[in-house]
């Protein structure tokens, strides 16, 4: 069998999943059957995103979700396709997901798990071909297994998530997920349909010089995020920013970087999502070293109140992240 501790790279993901859950001597199969639940619609997504162009899923729906968002038709077939293979694998008794007001009860109430997910974040990418992404955050219910869970399984603190990940559709397609023992990507290889381990065990850089923010909300920063960008600036840093906080997400994950999206006059909570961004992207940063705040504590130590609540999210290299603690500490101090 492979060895214990290195599983070397163009391992399957099944594989890999099999390997892991080996090491867990009462794992039961049902969170590697989630995983691959999970990686089967990222598969599918991949070939409605690649062809969409081709047979018109570009665009508009015409409809708006529940953020208020216009859908992207991608949007409402990826919201579709997730929760047809999570109802369909059996695992999760109930989705909480970015394009639905309230609890999607999946019908398996003897599932053991919970999953938040953004089914296509950045979709207003789509129309020109920018990379998009799909991020999810897995919990064990809290209630008794073959009850109809409740609002009390879905607004469970980030630190109880038992896996979070993303599938980044970019120049390649990736999924990248942590169990809590590290974070691993797997690049998926159209010709065998499969994801094949690429990235293992990805430890994120202590510092950086690229910084991810939309410049043109400036005059809608605090004084303290004006005052950390100005020294990004000064240390003529690397200004990056896709628009798609996977895409975003990923490139300093892999390189050393912050993004950050603070509070504005538009979205005085911040604009991105606690439950199914700022979650599960705050726990794959930790595993991989980095850090994630909202400006005051860590995002995994916010108290969940509602399935759509937003958080302002600064998350990246620690020593970057920490120098922009600093600015709001001190700007905290001055009253
Ligand atoms: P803005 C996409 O809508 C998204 O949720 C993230 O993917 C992205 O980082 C951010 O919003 C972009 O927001 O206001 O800069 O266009």
């Amino acid at each position: 069998s492979i060895p214990s501790l290195a599983l070397p790279v163009g391992v399957t993901l099944d594989r890999y999943i099999m390997h892991k859950q080996s090491s867990f001597p009462f794992a039961t199969g049902e969170l590697s059957q989630l995983l691959r639940d999970i990686a089967l619609a990222g598969k599918i997504i991949h070939r409605e995103v690649n062809r969409a162009g081709l047979i018109d899923l570009t665009g508009g729906m015409g409809s708006q979700n529940v953020q208020g968002e216009s859908q992207q038709k991608l949007d409402v077939i990826a919201n579709i396709r997730f929760k047809r293979a999570l109802k369909n694998g059996g695992e999760a008794c109930a989705i909480i997901s970015e394009e639905e007001e309230d609890i999607i009860y999946t019908g398996n109430q003897n599932g053991k798990y919970i999953v938040a997910i953004d089914p296509l974040d950045g979709s207003s990418n789509i129309d020109v071909n920018v990379s998009i992404g799909t991020i999810f955050s897995i919990y064990r219910r809290v209630t008794p297994v073959g009850t109809l869970p409740t609002m009390v399984d879905c607004l469970q603190s980030g630190r109880k998530q038992v896996a979070a990940g993303y599938i980044l559709y970019g120049s390649s397609t990736m999924l990248v997920y942590s169990t809590g023992c590290g974070v691993n990507g797997f690049t998926y290889d159209n010709s065998l349909g499969e994801f094949i381990l690429s990235h293992p065990d990805i430890t994120s850089p202590k510092d950086g010089s690229i910084y991810s923010c939309n410049d043109g909300n400036w005059e809608l920063y605090d004084e303290s995020v004006k005052a950390y960008l100005t020294d990004c600036r000064r240390k003529q840093y690397t200004a990056r920013y896709i628009g798609s906080l996977v895409g975003d997400f990923h490139r300093n994950l892999l390189k050393g970087g912050i993004y950050l999206y603070p509070p504005t006059v538009k979205s005085p909570q911040g604009k991105l999502r606690l439950l199914y961004e700022g979650f599960p992207l705050a726990f794959l940063a930790e595993q991989a070293g980095c850090i994630a705040t909202d400006g005051t504590q860590p995002v995994l130590d916010i108290d969940p109140h509602s399935l759509h609540q937003r958080t302002p999210l600064y998350i990246g290299a620690p020593v970057m992240v920490q120098a922009l603690s600093r600015m709001f500490q001190v700007s905290r101090s001055k009253f």
